[in-house]
């Protein structure tokens, strides 16, 4: 990389930091991108001309609301509500709604940056954006999570069409809120929409396979890395952190495979068994009856529960990050390595810090980045768009074959460009450039928009 371009990127990644006060983790997700995109800037110096990059850093839009409802003892709850419509070149808004606490502007800006190059690695006609509020569904009654949902999509709605922006789950938004969103919608637009949200249930107009989607291609990436390695998965220890969505289908993939899951965890912490995880028993408890990963321990005598503990520190071959952004830190990186992990498939969003990640790649370790690895996610959202689009409904086998090869053709993507760049392996590298290179070269030829 030349010095004038390194300083051109230093420079425009201190004015994201200036425009975005306090944002910490769009600052964390840009200088990510903006680390890989150097050789890119030579290569295309029309990038450059066209400030594609100061134009990806400023969402299209972003959307700021307030969320009033009533809670069961008859209280008023205020929360916030965000969507923000990072970059519609490649197709219309898409990615999903979070509803944590710890929702904020600068989480909302990170996941819609991420997602913009996600959606372009899949190939799919999807742009990127990300939603979400504050309000935190865990120990809510049906009724509560109802009337919030109906609340937040009775300003929402406006923005959102199946050619405009398409929201989906993400942390805290399963099926139960996309159903509550959905109806809402209809209500107020009176359209049977079917293409306006994904990630519905299978009953009305959701796509087989979306649930699976995101857990399963983490590992058909992660299996893709270890061919190149000449490794098999089947007889690997295998540690998956959370117990949501994602982790549940990456850990029935990686038994599927053969791999030995031996551990998963909550917010609260970790429960460990070494005879590899009951997932039965644990779909039961999350997905069904909505409790703590700490009862699986009162189930299973032979398995033991640490609270608060660190997940990292179990020795194992493969780590699958499943649940937030920047739970693995630097340290836990080492441990990991020093414990002899050899492959890392990032199932959540950013969930490797930037110290972790310098890790990985020092150590040469498989190390497949999130907006790679957990892409089957949106991309089977695209298929459900796909579906509804044409009225149609694909079984199981058929949409997850197509899963697989979506995942294939990503993981080729990112392996050949991280090597045309110079740097072999680094799927870091190969992901960002060419999720990058796809929306830029878009830009370019729609103009000045
Ligand atoms: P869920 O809400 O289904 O599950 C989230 C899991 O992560 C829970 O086990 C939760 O524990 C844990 N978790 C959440 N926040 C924290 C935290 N601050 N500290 C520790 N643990 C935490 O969400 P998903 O499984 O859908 O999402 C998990 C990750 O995958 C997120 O990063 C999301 O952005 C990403 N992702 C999701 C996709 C999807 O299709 N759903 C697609 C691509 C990426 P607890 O219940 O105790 O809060
Ligand atoms: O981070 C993600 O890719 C998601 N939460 C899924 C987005 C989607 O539109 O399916």
């Amino acid at each position: 990389m030349s010095k004038i371009i390194d300083e051109k990127l230093e420079g425009l990644f201190q004015d994201v930091v200036k425009r975005n006060p306090g944002e910490v983790e769009f600052h964390q997700a840009v200088r990510e991108v903006l680390e890989s995109l150097g050789p890119v800037l030579v290569k295309y110096p029309e990038f450059g001309e066209h400030k594609i990059i100061e134009r990806i850093c400023e969402p299209e839009r972003q959307i700021i609301f307030r969320v009033p409802w009533q809670d069961d003892a008859g209280q008023v709850q205020i929360h916030r509500g965000f969507r923000v419509e990072v970059n519609s070149a490649l197709g219309p808004y898409k990615g999903g709604l979070r509803f944590h606490p710890s929702v904020y502007l600068g989480i909302i800006k990170f996941l819609g940056f991420e997602q913009l190059f996600k959606n372009a690695l899949t190939g799919m006609p999807i742009g990127g954006g990300k939603g979400g509020s504050d309000f935190d569904p865990k120990g809510k009654s049906d009724g509560e999570v109802m009337r919030f949902c109906q609340s937040f999509m009775t300003e929402l709605y406006r923005h959102l069409g199946e050619y405009t922006d398409v929201p989906a789950g993400d942390i805290g938004v399963g099926t139960r809120e996309i159903g509550y969103l959905f109806g809402q919608y209809k209500r107020i637009t009176n359209r049977y929409e079917s293409g306006v949200l994904t990630g519905k249930g299978l009953d009305w107009g959701g796509a087989r396979a979306r649930k699976e989607a995101t857990g399963y291609g983490a590992v058909f990436f992660l299996n893709e890395m270890l061919k190149v390695r000449r490794t098999p998965l089947a007889g690997k220890t295998c540690i998956v952190s959370g117990s949501g969505n994602v982790a549940i289908y990456a850990i029935e993939k990686l038994q599927q495979l053969g791999g030995k899951v031996v551990a998963c965890s909550d917010s609260g912490g970790f429960v460990h068994d070494k005879k590899g995880l009951d997932l039965a028993l644990i779909k039961q408890l999350k997905e069904v009856e909505r409790r703590r990963i700490s009862e699986y321990a009162t189930h299973h005598k032979r398995a033991h529960y640490v609270a608060k503990g660190n997940l990292w520190e179990i020795p194992c071959d493969v780590a699958l990050p499943c649940a937030t952004q920047n739970e693995l830190t630097g340290k836990d990186a080492t441990t990991l390595v020093k414990n002899g992990c050899r492959a890392v498939a990032e199932g959540a969003n950013m969930p490797t810090t930037p110290e972790g990640v310098r890790v990985f790649l020092k150590a040469g370790i498989a190390y497949g980045p999130g907006k790679a690895a957990n892409a089957g996610g949106v991309a089977t959202s695209a298929l459900e768009m796909q579906q509804n689009a044409s009225r149609d409904a694909w079984d199981f086998e058929f949409t997850e074959q197509k899963l697989a090869g979506i995942m294939k053709g990503i993981h080729q993507r990112c392996y050949e460009t991280a090597e045309e760049f110079g740097t072999p392996g680094n799927y870091v590298n190969g992901a960002n450039i060419a999720g990058f290179i796809k929306v830029a070269k878009a830009m370019v030829a729609l103009g000045l928009i």
